[in-house]
């Protein structure tokens, strides 16, 4: 049987797994992105469903502010013991302040989390460790080592001495460490060379928990780096065993395209099968991570391609807003009103430039070749009011259709911001208050269309992809498509209705290149 990466398609980064008999929960980071942390759960490892997010209350946790996609949560590790799941994770912003790491527990992963309990230690990308004599431990990411506490759970406090695990191999930014004990051996598992394209896995062991570790001989263990695949950055990962006794890794990885390699679709979880039969693990292809794997050691169900993925309808009619479905830091829920026809957004003062507050609400691009669609009407009337559809990276970074108020009249507009530069693709007097925005992506454009009254469809205008990647926008997100509504300096008067909301992507049409 075969299956394909990425496992789970669209901004899903720094994956953590955890099993429970024949069930597995993953988490993935969210950034500015609420609800915040992502739980996903699957039978065969290859399907996942989110089932829920460890942060899904505004009162659990301010999310920190700062630039958009480098603050909030990152990487998350999760993990079961004695019936109780935990999710430990930093939040972080990228001003004076800093960061802080807390867990979350409960029962129930699709369910409610705990309130955070915060640790006030230093670093990011912690992960739980227990052992078998029943004692508790936190490991963080120093500077530069990995270090280890004891953590007392009941108490919610670290404990004992900071003792320093491991440095790495000499790359950079040694960080998201797990340990798993086999055979006697604790194994340490690391991420060396920076999120980008030197991403590898790095591994060392010892007999004692608190080390001296010992590298292993055939360092990195993964990488993809310098081979031009098509899947590259691979690193950050966390290793699980399966029923049977076989290892999987899941990790990061994008989908690069064009030259010099840029990716949109942010870091998405990739699965690994890892051979753990002799002293050391072999990861994937001697170390590679492929598009395809070959293996008979999932279940059944693994092989087969559920087409029902790569699409997604709302209109808006259902009492709980789908899951997918996420904010700009934590939403003021009084802009956002499920209406008969549709959700209505109460667009504010704000303008889309805004990092924060704004009536915005959207979903990762979950394949590079899409098709999404929107029915908004806005019967704006005030000037600087504007609603629409918009691919968005950042604030600083989009493309958007919108009907706007200018003047002394309605407009149809296509807008582009990258960086300090924005341009108006389109402008088009516009009577009617409502339209069907249609929007179209692939490797090379962004294309904008809106349906006319006779059914059939004109063309607003198109924008470069690779202005919106990450390594134009920076940071470590994907893009988003998204809806919105603002004032840009008033509140808005009128209510923007939007309705039959629709997205389909193209898996088989991805590595066009
Ligand atoms: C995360 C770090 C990383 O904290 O990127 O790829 C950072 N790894 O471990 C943000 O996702």
């Amino acid at each position: 049987m075969k299956y394909q990466n990425p496992v789970v398609t669209g901004c899903y980064p720094d994956p953590s797994i955890c099993r429970v008999g024949e069930d597995y929960y993953l988490v993935n980071s969210t950034f500015e992105f609420f609800p915040g942390v992502v739980v996903s759960h699957s039978k065969d490892l290859v399907h996942w469903k989110q089932i829920g997010h460890c942060i899904s209350r505004n009162s659990q946790l301010k999310l920190m502010e700062g630039n958009m996609n480098n603050t909030g949560i990152f990487a998350p590790t999760i993990r079961y013991h004695e019936g109780i799941f935990y999710m430990v994770v930093t939040n972080v912003t990228d001003r004076q302040g800093g960061k802080d790491n807390f867990y979350v527990w409960t029962k129930d992963p699709a369910g409610e989390w705990s309130d955070p309990v915060f640790l006030h230690t230093p670093g990011i990308d912690p992960s739980f460790f227990f052992d078998d004599d029943g004692k508790a431990y936190y490991m963080g990411t120093g500077s530069p080592e990995i270090y280890l506490r004891e953590i007392d759970l009941e108490k919610g406090e670290l404990v004992g001495e900071t003792v320093k695990l491991w440095a790495g191999t000499g790359g950079a930014y040694p960080e998201g460490p797990h340990i798993y004990k086999r055979n006697g051996w604790y194994y340490l598992l690391i991420s060396e060379g920076g999120t980008e394209r030197c991403h590898m896995l790095t591994m060392a062991r010892s007999r004692d928990l608190k080390g001296p570790y010992e590298p292993c001989p055939h360092n990195p263990v993964m990488t993809n780096r310098s081979l031009r695949f098509p899947l590259e950055s691979v690193g950050h990962a966390d290793l699980v065993e399966d029923p049977d006794g076989n290892w999987w890794a899941i990790c990061l990885g994008t989908r690069p395209f064009g030259y010099p390699p840029r990716h949109n679709l942010g870091r998405e979880t990739m699965l690994v099968p890892v051979d753990f039969s002799g002293d050391w693990p072999v990861f994937g292809d001697q170390g590679k991570v492929l598009e395809e794997f070959e293996t008979d050691l999932l279940p059944e169900s693994a092989g087969n391609t559920n087409d029902s993925e790569n699409s997604f309808f709302d209109d808006f009619t259902s009492d709980e807003r789908d899951l997918g479905w996420n904010y700009i830091y934590n939403p003021d829920w009084s802009l956002y009103e499920k209406r008969a026809g549709g959700l209505c957004l109460h667009g504010n003062e704000k303008s889309l430039k805004d990092a924060s507050g704004i009536a915005w609400m959207g979903r990762r691009q979950k394949h590079h070749v899409s098709i999404t669609e929107v029915t908004l009407e806005f019967p704006c009337t005030q000037d600087g009011e504007e609603a629409g559809m918009t691919i968005f990276m950042n604030n600083r970074h989009h493309y958007e259709a919108a009907l706007l108020w200018e003047g002394q009249g309605r407009k149809l507009v296509l807008k582009r911001q990258i960086g300090s530069l924005e341009k108006t693709e389109c402008k088009l007097d516009y009577e009617r208050d409502k339209v069907v925005l249609k929007l179209e992506s692939d490797l090379e454009v962004y294309r904008f269309s809106y349906q006319k009254e006779d059914g059939s469809w004109e063309k607003l205008g198109e924008g470069e992809v690779q202005y919106l990647t990450t390594e134009v926008g920076g940071h470590f997100t994907g893009n988003y498509i998204a809806l919105y509504s603002c004032g840009n300096g008033k509140k808005c008067r009128n209510d923007a209705i939007f309705s039959n909301f629709s997205y389909q992507g193209t898996r088989s049409g991805e590595f066009l290149r």
